[in-house]
């Protein structure tokens, strides 16, 4: 026995040691809803907005300073959004737009839950429903979806916690240690912001309904935003647009009043959405899991709120195109990158991080060089899209410090360049907008040409009224043979 006993023990550890090697790591992904990174102080040390767990992250992990979402051709922004990160594609080559002829037809056996299903990975969601991407949705194995945007634990974002929490357990007590994939979404601080009691009053804040009234200004509720507007010098080019026009608690108002009261609510559910968040973490810790699980913060796009004048998220000014966007894990040293990255490269990068074939229908780019220090960024042009409301809309193009955004909406009645320097102006002051400056003129050409560069490059169907009309090129029904061309 003597003899047997260090060769048995040595057999255990070489067992051990090898599992731990071979075992897959963990990814949970979390997808808030409307939220500007400026809501944050990873983003924004000024912010009053108490997020430890999220803070905690950014401590620990990666922070993207330079991450967007493509864009939309709906006003329901979140839908080409999740689009974009099911499948990895760019905007006009979702399986959502116009009929899907830019995209291949087997798109669905190549979408994220699909993808990590074959891997060997459990798959678990949950989320808001609606204004998302429903078939794909349903190839999680687990899947409790539910709008809840109310301000207690059942209604709220605590329930989206619950169903990751018990899902932990069930794994827990039947010792299960397969890798999993959980798809940890919100339905906040998308509005209606009801926010629980404690909160709201922390941020000096009230689920305002009645629209004859003001809600009443509180030295407790944030400040308005620096690059607030009491209206948009021009119109954005949506008439009738519900974020703009009908969000309880906000209507048409721009006022001091309603804009700080809604921030206060914006900023009551993202603290609620943080302890969610520190509950599954913890609980991840408490199995031993967490250290092996990759963790990535992310939203589906931001919002205004007040800022430019404007209310929702169909605009392409950063606090809106921009998204926040956090990762951590096994081995990545903490730091902050540009990234340049969209929200569609999320999935080419979990399947990277978790050594699984990213599949050919796949535009966008791993992050995973970026995460690990080996480059800065994985692109150097940005491009970005609304086209939701009067065509052909809102673009914008973003290279290196330089920002150009286009308007040209109602029928031509509006037709606006705006061109930033990013470094000198982070906050867009219209006062410093560089456009009519002959000063610029040079890069303001540059950038235009940039633009139409983009433009044709992701298949953008429309053009602006000073560009060659070449649009509406046919498009080839086939998955693109290089999955790096179209997204760089
Ligand atoms: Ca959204």
């Amino acid at each position: 026995m003597k003899r047997i006993l260090p060769v048995l023990c040595l057999a255990i550890v070489s067992t051990l040691s090898l599992s731990a090697a071979e075992k897959k790591p963990n990814i949970l992904f979390i997808l808030v809803d409307d939220q500007s990174p400026f809501d944050l102080k990873a983003y924004d040390p000024n912010s009053i907005c108490d997020t430890p767990t999220i803070d905690r992250l950014a401590a620990e992990g990666v922070v993207f300073d330079s991450a967007y979402q493509m864009g939309s051709f709906s006003g329901a922004v979140c839908t080409p959004s999740r689009h974009m990160i099911m499948t990895g594609r760019t905007v006009w080559h979702l399986p959502n737009w116009n009929k899907s002829q830019n995209c291949p037809e087997d798109i669905l056996d190549n979408v994220m839950a699909e993808v990590f299903n074959r891997a060997g990975y459990d798959t678990m969601r949950t989320c808001k429903k609606g204004n998302s991407y429903a078939s794909a949705n349903s190839k999680f194995t687990v899947v409790h979806d539910a709008t809840k945007r109310g301000g207690t634990e059942e209604s709220g974002s605590a329930w989206h916690g619950k169903q990751v929490l018990d899902y932990l357990a069930k794994r827990e007590s039947s010792n299960d240690s397969d890798p999993f994939l959980i798809y940890f979404g919100f339905s906040h601080p998308h509005d209606t912001r009801d926010g629980t009691p404690e909160l709201l009053a922390k941020y000096g804040a009230v689920n305002h309904k009645d629209k004859k009234s003001l809600p009443a200004l509180n030295p407790k509720q944030p400040p308005l935003p620096v690059n607030y507007l009491p209206e948009h010098p021009f119109h954005h080019g949506h008439p009738g647009l519900r974020d703009e026009t009908s969000v309880s608690g906000v209507w048409e108002r721009r006022d001091e009043a309603t804009i700080r009261n809604e921030l206060g609510r914006e900023f009551a559910c993202n603290e609620n959405i943080d302890r969610q968040i520190n509950k599954v973490l913890a609980k991840l810790e408490a199995m031993g899991e967490l250290e092996n699980t990759f963790v990535i913060y992310t939203a589906d796009h931001g919002m205004a709120i007040g800022r430019h004048g404007l209310q929702g998220k169909q605009n392409l000014y950063q606090h809106t195109w921009r998204v926040p966007y956090i990762v951590k894990g096994p081995g990545i040293k903490p730091g902050r990158v540009q990234g340049n990255n969209y929200l569609l490269d999320t999935l080419p990068t979990i399947c990277d991080l978790a050594g699984v074939e990213i599949p050919d229908s796949v535009e966008g780019i791993s992050l995973k060089p970026v995460i690990y220090g080996q480059k800065q960024t994985v692109r150097d042009t940005l491009y970005g899209t609304y086209s939701g409301g009067t065509k052909p809309g809102i673009r914008a193009v973003k290279k290196g410090d330089w920002k150009l955004i286009k308007w040209d909406v109602l029928d031509g009645k509006v037709r606006e360049t705006q061109l930033f320097n990013l470094a000198e102006n982070p906050n867009e002051f219209l006062t410093e907008d560089l456009a009519e400056d002959p000063a610029y003129a040079d890069k303001l050409a540059e950038m235009e040409v940039l633009l139409l560069d983009e433009m044709r490059r992701v298949d953008d169907p429309y053009r602006l009224w000073n560009q060659p009309q070449d649009e509406a090129q046919p498009i080839a029904v086939k998955t693109p043979r290089k999955k790096k061309t179209v997204a760089n």
